[in-house]
């Protein structure tokens, strides 16, 4: 089995540790790899602590880590230019005839060809390594096995910290073809260790092999295969099955007192509350950026979240408005900061974190840097780059839900979210009128553009489910595959109740409610599950009643008075604005452009729409919450 192997540079036991796996499809895969990428050496990984160790001394060693003064603290910078996820350069490979609009595809044997004339070569002098991870925890239905092959020794440190380990699982693989593969090559790197090729970057999914590959790119979000290149190939394998692969964290909730927990699952743009929600104090984190979702023998919703670490945003991480994030960063454990600066005494800083001694110079994103200074195009250097990211565990936080973070059978998910970046329109917090309705709330989120992609100009764009940055199955597939799944829950009788919330609504001053308040959005709609609560039906969505928010708002925040005037503001029924979202959802969804949207969101925007221009005649624009 190994023979194709035995006359590689595979160093020191790599090839036991590849008879242990016993894979055809895996020596094809590496036999391929190194022919094509040409590297000095194959360094196979597994999961003792051994190679975990040897990973993190490496990471140092090839520079692309550098030790800051708390003991496991690491911070790793990217190119200037490779800071955030490259939507423009992502593409699918596509045999033509499934080409599809709103997808970035490209022409399956064009975009090979092109990525493989990038990729040839590309490890010259380096090592390539080797290591196996298992998205999902092991023994269970959820789990995806997936071969990680890259040269950096940063990437390979992140997956080991943000993915379970899957050397054993790969030792017992069901179907011995069933993995996800990537392939990820920094390309060539400058003295400080960053990727130089930008305009080689290429990111291209296969998903008839199930493989993706990455080049001349750092920034995880474009080199972590296992990240949000792996999303995709689950997206288009749920979609073509009978489960959900959502950009959704998973969090349990627990009333102020109360000592049941209930599970929700929540989508959210990238940069918009999603880790926020899922870490709000008191909650029971299982994952805050992806999930499966299946529905288990009993009937009920299932979710697990496939990573074991957080990637998070942490410009605005401060002890006031994400404590529990924030003593996790600052005390001692292994972590890896991105793209934020340091000081001489190899502090780290960041946008907004609360210290009191902030340098005025120091090495940043951008390289040595001092407050004031701009770049090469006249834009201010900021202390850290506004996509400036922590690497760290879940098992490290103190609200990890630990008994259930490894779960194989996940959790019962009671409530989803789905939430943007609005700045004008929609409630705080809404809850669907059915599971159809719910639906359409996620299909159309829409959200101002934040930093975690390359994009320059703010503006507001749809994000359906909040996924759309990583669909590759057509928008109608996938909206169909949602209402299927919610028929299988409704016959079963446990249809998990969906909410909209909406952290960023705005006044001529500001935002309307500060960063803490959707704990009470969140309890709200934790009550709900259990019957708490009355709402108030509105055609867009049920909405609290102010008493029990005056009520939540008390219990929260140690008596805080939540008055009828904030309530007023926040829950109007913005009549005219939703009036235009639904013109604009109207044009995106035109059935002459995208074909197979299910009837029942259609039916749901007239519904909507005629109730709204009912009530308009009679109350106008813009309709207080007390007039509902
Ligand atoms: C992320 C993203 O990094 O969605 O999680 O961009
Ligand atoms: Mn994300």
């Amino acid at each position: 089995m190994l023979k194709a192997l035995q006359n590689l540079p595979i160093l020191g036991n790599g090839l036991d540790k590849l008879a242990k796996i016993n894979n055809k499809r895996v020596v094809n895969i590496l036999y391929d790899a190194f022919k094509h990428m040409n590297p000095r050496d194959i360094l196979i990984l597994d999961d003792s602590p051994k190679d975990l160790e040897y990973v993190r001394q490496m990471a140092l060693r090839a520079g692309e880590e550098t030790k800051l003064s708390k003991n496991g603290h690491t911070v790793h910078y990217d190119s200037y230019g490779d800071q955030a996820r490259d939507k423009k350069n992502t593409k699918v490979l596509m045999k033509y005839q499934e080409k599809t609009n709103g997808i970035n595809s490209i022409d399956y044997y064009k975009g090979l060809h092109e990525m493989m004339d990038i990729m040839n070569g590309i490890m010259k002098d380096k090592t390539m390594i080797v290591s196996f991870y298992s998205l999902g925890p092991e023994n269970s239905i959820f789990t995806r096995p997936a071969l990680q092959i890259t040269d950096s020794y940063y990437v390979t440190h992140s997956e080991q910290m943000l993915y379970r380990q899957g050397f054993k699982e790969f030792q017992k693989l069901k179907d011995p073809n069933e993995f996800y593969y990537f392939w990820h090559s920094q390309g060539y790197v400058d003295d400080k260790k960053v990727s130089v090729n930008l305009d080689k970057r290429r990111i291209y999914i296969d998903p008839y092999e199930n493989r993706v590959f990455s080049a001349n790119n750092q920034y995880a979000g474009n080199s972590l295969a296992c990240k949000k290149l792996a999303l995709r190939l689950a997206i288009n394998e749920a979609n073509n099955s009978d489960w959900l692969t959502e950009h959704m964290f998973i969090a349990g909730y627990s009333p102020v007192n109360g000592k049941r927990t209930t599970y929700f699952a929540g989508a959210y743009p990238s940069a918009c509350g999603k880790t926020s929600t899922a870490m709000i104090p008191g909650s029971k984190i299982v994952g805050d950026d992806i999930a499966y979702l299946r529905i288990n023998e009993a009937g009920k919703m299932v979710g697990c979240n496939i990573e074991q670490g957080v990637f998070g945003i942490i410009g605005g991480v401060n002890p006031e408005d994400d404590p529990e994030i924030f003593s996790a960063i600052e005390s001692e454990r292994e972590l890896i900061f991105s793209n934020i600066c340091y000081d001489e005494k190899k502090e780290a800083f960041w946008k907004d974190c609360g210290k009191e001694n902030m340098p005025k110079e120091g090495i940043n994103h951008y390289g040595q840097w001092k407050e004031g200074m701009t770049d090469g195009e006249n834009n201010k250097v900021p202390i850290s780059h506004k996509n400036s990211r922590f690497t760290l565990r879940i098992s490290d936080l103190k609200n990890a839900d630990k008994e259930n973070l490894h779960n194989p059978d996940g959790v019962v998910i009671s409530g989803i979210f789905y939430g943007g970046r609005d700045p004008d329109t929609n409630y705080p917090v809404s809850e669907s009128l059915s599971w159809e309705h719910g639906v359409l709330m996620g299909a159309i989120i829409e959200s101002e553009t934040t930093f975690a992609t390359l994009e320059k100009k703010v503006s507001i764009k749809p994000s359906i489910m909040a996924i759309g940055d990583f669909l590759i199955v057509p928008k109608g597939k996938y909206l169909q595959n949602h209402l299927k799944f919610g028929k299988r829950l409704k016959k079963a009788g446990n249809c998990p109740k969906i909410f909209s919330t909406n952290y960023f609504l705005k006044n001529e001053k500001g935002y309307l409610n500060t960063k803490l308040d959707k704990k009470v959005w969140v309890l709200w709609a934790e009550g709900r599950v259990h019957g708490d609560y009355e709402a108030i039906a509105t055609p867009t969505g049920s909405i609290p009643k102010y008493e029990d928010l005056k009520t939540l708002f008390a219990q929260v925040f140690d008596g805080r008075v939540y008055t009828r005037k904030e309530y007023e503001e926040q829950f109007s029924l913005r009549v005219k604005k939703y009036l235009n979202k639904i013109k604009r959802m109207r044009k995106l969804y035109d059935p002459k452009i995208e074909k197979d949207i299910p009837i029942e969101l259609y039916h749901e925007l007239d519904r909507i729409e005629i109730q709204l221009k009912k009530l308009q005649k009679t109350k106008g624009d813009n309709i207080s919450p007390f007039d509902l």
